[in-house]
This record gives structure tokens, sequence and C-alpha cells, in this order.
């Protein structure tokens, strides 16, 4: 048990559908704490270094293409298990896939375009919020 700070990001589709602010409810109601946040639309350069692990995988060209599609939320949240508390939140990778009552289950369909990122481990959330903040 420790207080952890993650990465959480509102992708694109979540910004232009209008769901920053679905978002945001759903991890302060859990109970985390919101820390910083910012706008911004990401490039090449940094689409490569946030997803440095899937730049050789088939999917990359789409997912590069997504990410840099339009603006997105990137957030630094703090609580207690906060790593693991806001991907259990998200839910799987597949919105189509994920269960009822996660943000992706409730809100998301298409693999790629699945409204939100937040960082798997405690070291990947300190690599990625050094990327952002
Ligand atoms: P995560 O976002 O749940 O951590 P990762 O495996 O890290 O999932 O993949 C990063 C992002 O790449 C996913 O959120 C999704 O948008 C996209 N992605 C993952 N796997 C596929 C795939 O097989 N096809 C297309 N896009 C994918
Ligand atoms: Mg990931």
């Amino acid at each position: 048990m420790a207080i952890e700070s993650t990465f959480i990001m509102v992708k694109p589709d979540g910004v232009r559908r209008g769901l920053v602010g679905e978002v945001i409810s759903r991890f302060e109601n859990k109970g985390l704490t919101l820390d910083k946040m910012r706008m911004l639309t990401i490039d090449d350069d940094l689409a490569s270094r946030h997803y440095a692990e899937h730049v050789d995988k088939p999917f990359y060209g789409e997912l590069a293409a997504f990410i840099t599609s339009g603006p997105v939320v990137a957030m630094q949240w703090s609580g207690e298990s906060a790593v693991v508390v806001a991907r259990t939140l998200m839910g799987t990778t597949n919105p189509a896939e994920a269960a009822p009552g996660t943000i992706r289950g409730d809100l998301g369909a298409i693999i790629t375009e699945n409204i939100v990122h937040g960082s798997d481990s405690p070291t990947s959330a300190e690599r990625e919020l050094g990327l952002y903040f």
C-alpha cells in the first residue's frame, strides 16, 4: 500500500466526443486527486516516445495517426494504489470486451479509439509524467 501518482490522458476521441468531464468525474468519484492537467496536441515525436513499447507493432501507424489527430487532456492523478485503481476504472484495452461500469466498457467500442490512456505500472507512470509535465 502506497500513495502513487499516475499519468492519465483523455485521448482525441474522448475530447472530440465531449467526454473530458465524464472521465474526470469518474476518477474524482473514485477518490483520486487531480494534481496536474494540460491540453495539448501530440506530435509524431512525442507519440513515438509515449508509445515507445509499441513503435514496432503492426498497429503503430494507426495508433500514431489517431493519437496525433486532435487535442488530448494530459493529467497527473494521485492516491492510494493510484496506478491499479485507475487501470481498473478504465477497463481492458479493447472496449468491445471491457466490463460494463468501466470507462472503456461504458463509452467505447473500437480498440484504437478507447477514450483514455493510463500508466500500466509506477515505473511507466514516472516515465510518462516526465514526458508531459
Ligand atoms: P493500454 O492502453 O490498455 O495500456 P496497450 O497494449 O498499451 O493498451 O496499447 C496502447 C494502445 O494501442 C491501446 O490503448 C489501443 O488504443 C492501441 N492498441 C493496442 N492494441 C491494438 C491492436 O491490436 N490494434 C489496434 N490498436 C491497438
Ligand atoms: Mg499501455
